[in-house]
């Protein structure tokens, strides 16, 4: 883990500000989606999520549980099988913790379960003095922690490429945004050393102003986005 004033990075891709512990793009449900499509894939995400969110919810003790945005995939139906991994995940983190949900780009239809369980839902959610939202639409705050971006970079390194997930730091004269990497075990990152970013809200930022750390066996801070850049 890394400590950044009061704001703490886990090397299971999890930020921990006072008693509340953020995570971002769980993106359950996504192996029917890949199955529709004519992928077998096993139903991998949900019993390792629960086991790292367990991890870090007994390292650090926190008393409530918010995620970002994009709990769950997109899928346009209401289909049972598709609501398991999600009850599965609201019914294990209840037990011991508050659970509070932002609301993603991915998340229609997330409304109603979420009622049924009194957990809330809504577009911003206040934690110490940061706002913390999906990140796909512009935000009125000066103190933001969001997900949507997925972010990685991708290394070459003695003939070997290297893709790691990352945390961002972007900071300037206006505004401060912690961006979330995403925690879906499957889905693959977008390469920030490439790839510019997706959310309004990071357009206000220059290269140099963003600091990058990536995620490992431990948390690493390598340096801001224009000398990572320049240098790979
Ligand atoms: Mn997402």
């Amino acid at each position: 883990m890394k400590r950044v004033h009061k704001v703490i990075l886990t090397e299971k891709k999890g930020i921990v500000i006072g008693r509340t512990l953020i995570i971002a793009d769980l993106h359950l449900g996504i192996e029917g989606i890949l199955e529709e499509k004519g992928m077998a894939v096993p139903s991998l995400q949900i019993e390792s999520i629960i086991s790292e969110v367990r991890e870090m919810i007994e390292e650090f003790g926190p008393e409530e549980l918010v995620v970002a945005g994009d709990l769950k995939h997109e899928f346009s139906r209401n289909v049972p099988s598709e609501w398991k991994d999600i009850k599965r995940f609201i019914e294990t983190v209840c037990k011991s913790v508050r659970l509070r949900i932002v609301r993603g780009n991915h998340d229609n239809f997330l409304q109603s379960i979420l009622s049924k369980y009194g957990i809330e839902f809504s577009d911003s959610i206040d934690v110490d003095g940061y706002s913390v939202e999906h990140g796909h639409r512009e935000s009125r705050s000066e103190k933001i922690v969001m997900g949507h971006e997925h972010p990685s970079i991708r290394l070459r390194h003695e003939g070997g490429i290297y893709s790691y997930r990352v945390f961002l730091h972007a900071k300037n004269d206006k505004r401060e945004v912690w961006v979330l990497p995403h925690f879906s075990p499957i889905l693959p990152g977008s390469n920030v050393l490439e790839s510019g970013f997706l959310s309004p809200v990071m357009k206000s930022f220059s290269p140099d102003q963003i600091e990058v750390y990536a995620v490992e066996d431990d948390v690493y801070h390598m340096g801001n986005l224009k000398i990572l850049k320049d240098f790979l």
